[in-house]
């Protein structure tokens, strides 16, 4: 069975998605951010960079980074179809995913969030929210081009592009709310209300 360590409402809530609609066995462990145990020796111990998300495999070994554990995912259960057949379908959704994690979540939402990681200067925190605000704010205009009026990101399937736009969408609309493009807006309801995502944001304590 994987354990996913992750903590309510981080980005690790995009991978638990991912598991739970695959249905594969898997344990939930909590980590909480906000009470600092991400920084317990227990935890560092299984990721020296301190992060979620986290997925222990049933060997014991773990993967880190949130593109690196839903591509593994994807390619070690084909049967789920977390990729599209074809090399442009793949690329485009890997497109999705990285922009979704690299662009969206670490420069405009670390922003937002953590604005000392960027300025020690505690009055220029606004300012470096704002810019994450507009960050984002120009990552959903791209997505919102990319995904159209489809059911999911990429296609008429779940891929692991959606798992990432999941918890982007979920901080946007739910955590900050900030306004989206409406299509992602729709989208995003779609996605929140499917069984899974009601089950893992029930777990999260996030329902
Ligand atoms: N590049 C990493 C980013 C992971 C990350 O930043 N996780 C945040 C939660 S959203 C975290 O664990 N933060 C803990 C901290 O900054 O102390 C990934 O893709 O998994």
């Amino acid at each position: 069975m994987y354990t996913l360590y992750y903590s309510p409402a981080a980005c690790s809530v995009g991978i638990h998605f991912l598991l739970q609609e695959m249905g594969v066995p898997y344990r939930a462990s909590r980590v909480s951010i906000k009470d600092g145990e991400q920084l317990s020796p227990a935890f560092v111990s299984k990721n020296p960079k301190a992060k979620v998300p986290v997925l222990e495999r049933e060997d014991g070994t773990v993967i880190t980074e949130f593109p690196a554990i839903a591509y593994w995912l994807s390619r070690t259960h084909p049967d789920h179809h977390l990729l599209p057949e074809t090399i442009k379908g793949q690329t485009r959704v890997i497109e999705m995913l990285e922009f979704s994690v690299s662009t969206i979540h670490m420069q405009g939402f670390s922003r937002i969030f953590r604005p000392a990681k960027f300025t020690p200067r505690e009055e220029d925190h606004p300012v470096v929210q704002q810019t994450g605000r507009d960050i984002v704010q120009k990552g959903f205009e791209r997505i919102s081009a990319s995904i159209g009026e489809g059911p999911f990101a990429y296609g008429d399937r779940l891929t692991i592009a959606d798992a990432a736009l999941f918890f982007v969408l979920f901080w946007a609309c739910e955590r900050v709310k900030l306004e989206v493009p409406q299509n992602c807006a729709d989208y995003f309801a779609r996605l929140r209300a499917l069984p899974s995502t009601q089950h893992v944001l029930q777990v999260e304590g996030l329902a």
